[in-house]
Formats: C-alpha cells, sequence, structure tokens
C-alpha cells in the first residue's frame, strides 16, 4: 500500500488528509503541487483530476477526490469508521458538515475580512455551528468523539476547521462550549498529533 496525498503547499483542504495520516500514524507522501504542476495535472483531464481540484488521493493505481470521502475511504480503510450503516453515514455527514464550516470559513478573508470575521463569529458561529457541533458532542454515547467511542474521520475533519478558526479569526473562541472545549483538548493531547503539531510542520 503506497498513499500519495496531492495538495497545494497550503493547509487548505489538505490538512485533513494530512492530519487523519498523522493522527493514525500511517505512512504517505505529501506531494506539495505548486501552480504550474496543478496545470499540468488538470490537462490530463477527469482520470488524474475528477472534477480539476485538489486534494487527491492516490492509492496505488485508485485516485480519488473531494477531500471528505477521501478522509471517509481511509477510515475505512484502517478501522477508523463505524461499521454499521447509519453510525457509517452519521460520521459521513459530519465530515460534510465540516466541509460546509470550511466552505464558509475561506469566505472570511480578502475585502472587510475585520468585519466579515466578526459578524461570522457572533450570528453564524455562535448561533449555529457551536450549539450544533457541542450538541452533536452531548448526544453520543462518548462526548470526546462525534461517532461512536473511538477516533472516526469526523473527528478529525471536525478538529482541523475548528483550529483552523480558532488560529486564523481571533474574535472566535469555544468559551461556554463545554463539551467541544474538551473535544479539542483530548484530540490534541493525542501523542501522534501532538508530536506532529509540535514539530512545526503544519502548513499554514
Ligand atoms: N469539494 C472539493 C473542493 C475542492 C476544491 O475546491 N479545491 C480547491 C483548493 S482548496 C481547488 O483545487 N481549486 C482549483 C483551483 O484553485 O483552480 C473538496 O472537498 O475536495
Amino acid at each position: 500500500m503506497s498513499y500519495k496525498l496531492y495538495y497545494f503547499p497550503i493547509r487548505g483542504r489538505g490538512e485533513q488528509v494530512r492530519l487523519f495520516f498523522r493522527a493514525l500514524e500511517i505512512p504517505f507522501e505529501d506531494v506539495a503541487v505548486k501552480r504550474d504542476a496543478f496545470l499540468e495535472l488538470k490537462k490530463q483531464g477527469p482520470t488524474m483530476l475528477a472534477f480539476g481540484s485538489l486534494p487527491m488521493l492516490e492509492d496505488d493505481d485508485f485516485r480519488l477526490c473531494q477531500g471528505p470521502v477521501i478522509l471517509s475511504y481511509l477510515a475505512h480503510k484502517h478501522d477508523a469508521a463505524p461499521v454499521d450503516p447509519q453510525l457509517r453515514a452519521s460520521a459521513d455527514a459530519i465530515a460534510w458538515g465540516a466541509e460546509d464550516l470550511r466552505s464558509r470559513y475561506f469566505k472570511l478573508f480578502g475585502d472587510e475580512a475585520d468585519s466579515k470575521q466578526a459578524e461570522f463569529v457572533a450570528e453564524e458561529w455562535q448561533q449555529r455551528w457551536l450549539p450544533h457541533l457541542d450538541g452533536l458532542l452531548a448526544s453520543n454515547a462518548n462526548p470526546e468523539h462525534f461517532v461512536g467511542v473511538q477516533l472516526t474521520h469526523a473527528d478529525v475533519a471536525i478538529w482541523d476547521v475548528l483550529d483552523a478558526i480558532l488560529i486564523n479569526i481571533k474574535p472566535a473562541k469555544l468559551d461556554g462550549f463545554v463539551n467541544l472545549r474538551t473535544f479539542y483538548d483530548t484530540f490534541r493531547k493525542r501523542p501522534a498529533v501532538a508530536a506532529y503539531i509540535d514539530s512545526g510542520e503544519r502548513a499554514s
């Protein structure tokens, strides 16, 4: 088995996959795709990049695009996804929820970033994302995970986007959302995760 992750040399949508590999201590090649190389890959059409976008995972001769699906695929291969179909779908739905939040977060930069960020935090972050994410943890059998009693791709996807927001959107905090705070801190302390983050190797 030989994994290659193709993504731009930034955090973006690729970091959740890098984090998954690191958290589960799965070896992979992190292929940093610069703009010219991206255009070359794109020219090769859908057998190379299904939708002309990255991230793309290569698992020997199998190629897969769409960040949350890459996570789900890897989780199933490495026993980090529920076996029960309903729990499995719930974990996928949460990974796609992380993608919704990430897409929203990407729009908070550029012109009038400060006011866009302040508005996002006061409204959607406080009123939608934090209560829903905290509530999902509260309703799970083990509130340190989003689904089931062990780490899944849902945890990785959510942790990555929360972390990006907490680092880059200054007014965003987890204050008052106890389950989410515990989830965030517990995941961060996992030895493989802490070693990766503390190494300073992460792209920003
Ligand atoms: N839904 C896709 C979105 C992929 C996507 O939009 N990727 C961006 C980078 S984060 C991209 O490759 N954009 C093409 C471009 O920059 O030309 C996923 O989750 O992977």
